[in-house]
């Protein structure tokens, strides 16, 4: 296939948990691709065209085709680069299937309790709170010993989880409580994600998530 430099286009934003999942995965693949950074309140002609159904990021546009959907996205970088290494999933059907369920998992409850945590107040905010932690206590106990939720190796699991980390400065400082006095092997799992290069390069700093979370609260009335 020949390789033109804009073959490989991400439609991205910055603080978007759901995009850092493509850019990891471009990442581990060493893939060159033009980064198009996306005005979510004002969306452009081609987020629209490109995602007509969301009209949300990431959306990976191959060879002008799109690829809508964050998970999908992984999996699809992972199949058509499969001759760069680094496999994210799993060859094994059962083991793949597992790992399908976790990413699930991040989606259908991470993304609601990390919601919750940072923009609900009062009673609301204290029943997210224990909801956020159990949840990570739960993650803690698929875990287990292994350094990754892959086992030995950096996977699909942790690469759709590690995005929300570099949220946790914000949720916990304006929720006033540390994930790590709950849940210490988790933050320890983060650690060394964050080590890692292709992870440590496509987050953002933390403090630049914090200042968003700040305007959000504000209009949101939370503050
Ligand atoms: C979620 C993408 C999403 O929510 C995925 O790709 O995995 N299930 C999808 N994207 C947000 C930015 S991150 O919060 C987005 O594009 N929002 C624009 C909008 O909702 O209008």
């Amino acid at each position: 296939m020949a390789s033109h430099h804009h073959e490989v286009v991400l439609l991205d934003a910055t603080l978007s948990a759901f995009s850092m999942r493509a850019r990891i995965a471009l990442a581990e693949k060493g893939i060159e691709y033009e980064k198009k950074e996306q005005d979510l309140v004002n969306k452009s002609p081609e987020l629209l065209q490109m995602n007509p159904i969301h009209k949300k990021v990431p959306v990976l546009v191959h060879n002008g085709k799109p690829v809508c959907e964050s998970l999908i996205i992984v999996q699809y970088i992972d199949e058509v680069w499969k001759d760069k290494g680094n496999p994210l999933l799993p060859s094994d059907p059962y083991t793949r299937s597992q790992a399908r369920f976790w990413a699930d998992f991040a989606d259908k409850k991470v993304v609601d309790v990390v919601t919750k945590v940072w923009t609900k107040k009062g009673e609301e905010f204290e029943i997210a709170k224990k909801d956020f932690i159990s949840t990570f206590k739960q993650l803690e106990e698929e875990l287990g010993d292994k350094p990754y939720f892959g086992g030995e190796n950096f996977g699909y699991v942790d690469l759709s989880l590690i995005p929300f980390y570099c949220w946790f400065y914000a949720y916990e400082t304006v929720g006033s409580f540390k994930t790590e006095d709950h849940c210490p092997k988790f933050i320890e799992w983060a650690t060394r994600c964050m080590q890692r290069e292709t992870v440590a390069k496509s987050l953002p700093d933390p403090k630049q998530v914090y200042e968003f979370v700040l305007i959000v609260r504000k209009k949101l009335g939370v503050d």
